[in-house]
């Protein structure tokens, strides 16, 4: 049976300076994302936005991260809606910027612990997202949340991050932007790291296809953070951190199509739409399209269908 979409506002904008993200969850809405999901017999269940924790005191010896207490208190409060949302269906959080994953992915952890599976993370994105509060120059906590996930020092603010998620398990895929204090934490790391040349190189189904291949081998449950930034900017206009080089339109929908078939898939992220930059809803448009290829939508349906 098919488990039931829940989807999650988390109209988060603390995480970077450009305002306009946490009108994120809003887009997603109009642009249709339940609808689309029900047209595909998916069973959907609005939980709204969640509400940030309440704000405590927190420090950081980096003088240049920037509401640290805000962001904080976001990921308090979804890594507990994130693992309440596990055991009843498959959470999609709607941001909002990146840092949501910091609490999405605590929640997702959690459960996975729990239930005693080993967790996945698949990052579609620009960015490897491996800076800690420490390292960041840009003070962005958006930049940190594989770190944090990973189980790097440095976010003493933060909780104790649930069964930090062992490397190995961790899939970058589409980055094109690292800076110098990430690209060093991530060779110490055992990391998979699908750049944009491994995808040029290798194309943009096979690395996918081992790294699902691993999470199928272990029974685990795979959380897919997919980045407004991982398309490329020409489809996907509404970002604030635009990288050229990116995903295209087929190459993406390729790869949502592979993860619904590989049928493995537990939760997901949509983070960084900045509605505020689109262009008449076409980001918003394309990611809801995205979603559906992911939960299922095929242009033209072949029963013994294989690729190799
Ligand atoms: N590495 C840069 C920084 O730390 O500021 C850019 C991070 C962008 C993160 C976006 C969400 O993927
Ligand atoms: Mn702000
Ligand atoms: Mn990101
Ligand atoms: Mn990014």
């Amino acid at each position: 049976m098919k488990p039931t979409c829940i989807l999650i506002g988390a109209p988060i904008d603390t995480g970077q300076k450009r305002e306009g993200c946490l009108m994120g969850p809003a887009a997603y809405r109009v642009a249709g994302l339940a609808q689309s999901l029900e047209a595909l017999g998916q069973s959907v269940i609005d939980h709204g936005d969640v509400t940030p924790a309440p704000l405590r005191e927190t420090d950081c010896a980096n003088p240049a991260v920037h509401h640290l207490a805000e962001t904080v208190a976001w990921t308090e409060a979804l890594a507990e809606a994130g693992e309440e949302a596990m055991a009843k269906g498959l959470p999609i959080f709607m941001g909002g910027d990146h840092s949501l994953s910091l609490g999405s992915v605590a929640g997702v952890a959690a459960h996975a612990a729990k239930v005693g599976r080993p967790l996945f993370v698949l990052w579609l994105d620009a960015h490897s997202d491996y800076h800690t509060p420490l390292t960041t120059q840009s003070g962005n906590l958006h930049g940190t949340p594989v770190a944090y996930i990973a189980g790097r020092n440095g976010f003493e603010a933060f909780p104790p991050f649930p069964a930090p998620v062992p490397a190995e398990r961790i899939c970058l895929y589409g980055i094109r932007s690292v800076d110098s204090a990430e690209h060093a934490g991530l060779l110490e790391s055992d990391m998979t790291v699908c750049d944009m040349r491994v995808l040029d190189e290798r194309g943009i189904v096979a690395p996918l296809r081992e790294f699902l291949d691993t999470v199928r081998a272990q029974n685990g449950l795979l959380h897919v953070s997919l980045d407004v930034d991982f398309l490329d900017p020409g489809i996907a206009p509404a970002v604030g951190t635009t990288v050229p080089g990116g995903t295209t339109f087929r190459e993406a929908h390729l790869v949502m199509e592979r993860l619904h078939e590989s049928g493995l898939v537990t939760s997901l992220d949509l983070v960084e739409l900045n509605p505020f930059l689109d262009e008449r809803g076409k980001t918003a448009r394309l990611m809801v399209e995205l979603v559906g290829s992911l939960m299922g939508r095929k242009v033209f349906d072949r029963p013994t269908r294989s690729f190799g």
